[in-house]
């Protein structure tokens, strides 16, 4: 597979020269400037396009071109919004970039409770606590109903919580959970809004009555308006897993199993509409047997993400060094790279260690140098066994 990199553009930290040092062969990037909704004009493209190409690299997939809310609950601007959508793919195409990765998450993107969770061999890494969320949902949130999504345990944990906590310890949840994990990936709230919580309720209002079932319609809907474009300039679109996957804060998500992909492709059977295989997030899910889903989904699969969570007892997860973990990455890398050699994969998040500071979450440098000397020599390794026809 080409080995890509999730780059944050020209004010990244992490500079292309240091990528291309490491190995790295592409860039996965966005024109993250641009607010959600607008259409990226082909001099911008261009731009930052040239800017890549000149560090001897190359613009692989755009992840994300975001798709705004009003398309994903179908409000009365969404025919607007879908045509700027697709006035964004078509310059891409035009600039000969062709793999589009995009979620379909209401609300919040991915959630995570805790951003440095301590290993005992001095690293930390992304974690996710049930009964943190649960406190965030019923007593920080106060969402109608909430309680009724929780065991008893996790509800009793989640009180407990509360009653000992900090205003600082509410801060932080706050942050974790709907700041600091959504702004840099264009997400709905960002560090300059200073009434998340308030902003966070009235979105959530306005999914208020949206079942699974009118999401997985808007989902057709805007699929069926983008794919005559994406036919036209060769573009695959690659949508990203919901993370993790399963119904969250009263919201349906519906990219989370087997059933749901097969879903999508279906309701859409065009080989532009395909998938972002992405291993961390649908590991976090006990209901994902992610092996013979590779197998199953690797011919409609236009991106990989390789990553590792292991499940705890309570609902909660933990991302797993790349070599471990429910994930099996040796086997699904066999899987993608027998099926299409030039498949873009980068690795996902990465452990904070040897001084990682002040990145964006789940995105270190040394961390995810590791992840990626980890994930070559594994590639390498099944290379090799290609060649001599071991598999
Ligand atoms: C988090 C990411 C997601 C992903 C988007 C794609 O680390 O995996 O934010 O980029 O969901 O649209």
């Amino acid at each position: 597979m080409e080995k890509t990199w999730r780059w944050f553009g020209r004010k990244d930290r992490i500079t292309l020269e240091m990528l291309r040092q490491i190995g790295v062969e592409g860039i996965v990037t966005a024109l993250h400037d641009i607010p959600n909704g607008e259409v990226w004009s082909v001099e911008a493209i261009e731009d930052l396009k040239g800017y890549i190409e000149a560090a001897g690299l190359r613009w692989s997939v755009v992840e994300s071109l975001p798709v705004s809310e009003a398309i994903k609950y179908a409000g009365p601007e969404r025919d607007t919004l879908i045509s700027n959508y697709i006035q964004s793919l078509a310059n891409l195409g035009k600039c000969g970039i062709k793999t589009v990765c995009y979620n379909f998450m209401p609300v919040i993107d991915w959630i995570r409770t805790d951003l440095e969770h301590p290993w005992p061999d001095g690293t930390t890494s992304l974690y996710f606590d049930m009964a943190e969320f649960a406190w965030f949902d019923t007593c920080i949130l106060q969402r109608e109903g909430a309680g009724a999504d929780y065991s008893p345990e996790v509800l009793q944990r989640a009180q407990q919580l509360d009653a000992e906590a900090t205003p600082e310890d509410r801060r932080r949840l706050v942050d974790n959970i709907i700041v600091k994990t959504q702004g840099f990936v264009n997400g709905n709230i960002s560090e300059k809004d200073n009434d998340p919580v308030g902003i966070f309720r009235s979105l959530l209002e306005k999914y208020r009555g949206i079942t699974k079932e009118n999401l997985r319609e808007n989902m057709r809907y805007f699929l069926s308006a983008v794919m005559p474009v994406c036919e036209e300039y060769g573009v695959n679109m690659c949508v990203h897993p919901d993370d993790p996957p399963m119904p969250v804060l009263g919201l349906p998500r519906i990219v989370t199993s087997a059933e749901d992909i097969d879903w999508f492709l279906g309701a859409v059977d065009n080989p532009h509409n395909g998938l972002t295989f992405c291993a961390g997030s649908l590991s976090a899910g006990a209901h994902n047997d992610l092996v013979p889903m590779a197998r199953r989904f690797a011919s409609r699969t236009h991106f990989v993400h390789l990553r590792s969570c292991d499940i705890l007892p309570g609902g909660n997860f933990i991302e797993a060094p790349h070599t471990a973990g429910r994930a099996n990455l040796v086997e699904l890398i066999r899987i993608f790279e027998k099926t299409n050699p030039t498949l873009p994969m980068r690795v996902d998040h990465g452990k904070n260690m040897l001084g990682d500071e002040g990145y964006n979450a789940g995105y270190s440098f040394h961390g995810r140098m590791l992840a990626l000397g980890q994930v070559d020599g594994m590639m390498a390794a099944v290379r090799n066994e290609i060649k001599n026809g071991l598999i």
